[in-house]
């Protein structure tokens, strides 16, 4: 280490990330009486939600839900003004929790982690940033999100676009005018599905390129519901609590009744079609929820693949447009989308559907772009790409653990941890929501509290010990990368091109990233902690 690079500081914890798992966690730890120091790339808190400013960008988790509920206080006191929030409603309650908790204080904001180093004599992180500061800390712990490291793909010709491009994971601060623009957006996920029918309103004309067709249900949103809004405060813990017995860690109270142990094949046609039409029209996510094994059996998922492609195409005018937006892998393979007026816009004439699943994006030019072999001109590109989801933020912190080991290289087949929270041979380091837990596929919040609450009585169960260090063991990592493996192969998820398995990246490993199903992981770890932290080697 040269001297310019000599730790100036020592703190207790450094997190990475202040988004809603930083922010927490900076909380949780200051209240232990530890020092604490955060680090964000952005200019304020919020996290994904600071980041993904895209017209029409909303949660598609009722907001009651996704929300904290460590303060009791902060959950009885803040009003949501819809079911499903949009971003700036999530990002006005993201800041007033860092003014309430007062947590701006210990983060440095535009600072950027370039390297995260374990020091093994000293048993401690050495943390390099943008500003060209190193400070030291006993642990590291990454609350860098899931999808937070934005995928471009290296489109041929990207650079010579004389118009104004733009990527809906980092949207600009300030509005973006589409009137009398014409405008291509590449991509048909969540994102791009939010995005389309705000933007169409506005563009003159609007392109969409799609290459694979995304199942999405219509979100039913409004003004949040008083008296559903005054039961759920009336007991607050009581509704949480039975969310977290959940398998996504959410839904208790959606008012159906559960399917979870009945076959889509078990019941009459009649009696599914009509089970599949009460929740398309007001239970968004919660339609996946029909029946238990619409994610375990083809031929049952495939009952509910047909129900929505009949939706399209009878919400969809042109039958050949209709019939591009019908998608052919599993429903919910992918991660549904919820939207709000989505297949209707295809049926505006200034909106134009243009496939490329059987060609692809040839280049981009300087007056528009190419695609199928035909020239498109366009005012403006928006990149609707998505994520390296998982790994991505984590891989480019510059993490070496022992023996100088980077994170990149040993991850190089797909990430390795045990439980989503450590990994071998990277002592003291914590991953919030990491791959190998629930994050993604859960309710974020809660599943982000549920972490914290962990790593915190870790950090406190080491100091009252005396215990300088925590590590994961090989054994106990490789049984858990195997567990995570054998559920998902359980399923229909490894089926398709999805985000959770890194297929969308070009180059990336191949592998199902999170760990199916909340109260059972919820219990693992609790088992571990009770157990002197099994599978973890400390010293
Ligand atoms: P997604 O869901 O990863 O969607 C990205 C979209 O971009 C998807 O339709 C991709 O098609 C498309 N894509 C990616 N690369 C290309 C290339 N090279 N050419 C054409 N089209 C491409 O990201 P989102 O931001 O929408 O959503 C991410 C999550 O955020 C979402 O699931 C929610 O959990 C919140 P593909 O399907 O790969 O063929």
């Amino acid at each position: 280490m040269s001297i310019a690079q000599k730790p100036i500081n020592n703190y207790d914890a450094i997190v990475v990330g202040a988004g809603f798992a930083g922010m927490y966690m900076l909380h949780k730890l200051r209240g232990l009486g530890l020092s604490v120091k955060v680090y964000e790339t952005g200019s304020g808190v919020g996290g994904t939600w600071f980041w993904n400013r895209y017209p029409g960008a909303r949660c598609d988790i009722d907001s009651l839900e996704y929300s904290y509920q460590f303060s009791d206080e902060l959950q009885q006191e803040w009003h949501w003004p819809e079911r499903y929030s949009a971003q700036p409603d999530i990002l006005e309650y993201a800041n007033h929790v860092a003014e309430r908790f007062d947590l701006r204080k210990d983060i440095q904001f535009n600072t950027q982690v370039e390297s995260s180093v374990y020091d093994e004599d000293s048993k401690s992180w050495n943390i390099t940033t943008s500003d060209g500061k190193t400070q030291s800390a006993q642990f590291c712990i990454m609350a860098t999100g899931c999808l937070s490291s934005t995928n471009t793909p290296d489109f041929k010709g990207i650079e010579s676009f004389k118009g104004q491009t733009y990527h809906t994971g980092q949207w600009p601060h300030e509005p973006v005018d589409f009137s009398g623009k014409r405008v291509g957006i590449i991509g048909t996920g969540s994102s791009a599905i939010q995005a389309i029918p705000e933007i169409a309103k506005q563009a003159e004309h609007l392109y969409v390129f799609q290459r694979t067709p995304n199942y999405t249900v219509p979100s039913n949103n409004g003004p949040m519901d008083k008296e559903t809004e005054q039961t759920i405060k009336a007991d607050y813990p009581a509704f949480r609590e039975r969310n977290s017995k959940m398998p996504a860690g959410l839904g208790a109270d959606s008012g159906r009744k559960t399917n979870m142990g009945v076959s889509a094949l078990d019941v009459s046609h009649e009696e599914r079609e009509a089970e599949y039409e009460s929740r398309w029209d007001t239970a968004g996510l919660s339609i996946g929820g029909s029946f238990g094994d619409l994610m375990l059996n083809q031929e049952s998922n495939d009952t509910i693949a047909e129900f929505a492609r009949g939706k399209i195409r009878g919400i969809v005018n042109d039958p050949a447009t209709a019939e591009a937006l019908c998608p052919e892998q599993t429903f919910a393979c992918k991660r549904l989308c919820v939207d709000t007026g989505y297949y209707q816009t295809f049926n505006r004439p200034n909106v134009t559907l243009v496939d490329i699943s059987q060609g692809a994006i040839d280049e981009i030019t300087p007056a528009g772009l190419q695609a199928n072999g035909d020239a498109f001109e366009l005012d403006c590109i928006i990149f609707a790409t998505g994520f390296d989801a998982m790994t991505g933020s984590l891989l480019k912190a510059g993490i070496r653990g022992e023996g100088g080991q980077t994170l990149t290289d040993k991850w190089s087949a797909g990430p390795r941890t045990y439980l989503g929270l450590g990994t071998s041979g990277f002592p003291n380091l914590f991953t919030i929501t990491g791959p190998g837990s629930p994050s993604v596929l859960t309710n974020m919040i809660p599943s982000i509290e549920q972490h914290v609450n962990w790593i915190a009585d870790c950090i406190q169960y080491l100091k009252e010990s005396n215990l300088q260090t925590i590590n994961a063991t090989d054994e106990a990592e490789d049984a858990w990368v195997e567990h995570v493996n054998v559920l998902a192969s359980h399923t229909l998820y490894p089926s398709c091109n999805s985000w959770y398995l890194g297929a969308n990246v070009p180059g990336k490993p191949r592998v199902f990233m999170p760990h199916i199903g909340f109260p059972s992981y919820v219990e693992k770890c609790n088992e571990v902690a009770a157990n002197g932290y099994q599978g973890f080697a400390l010293a």
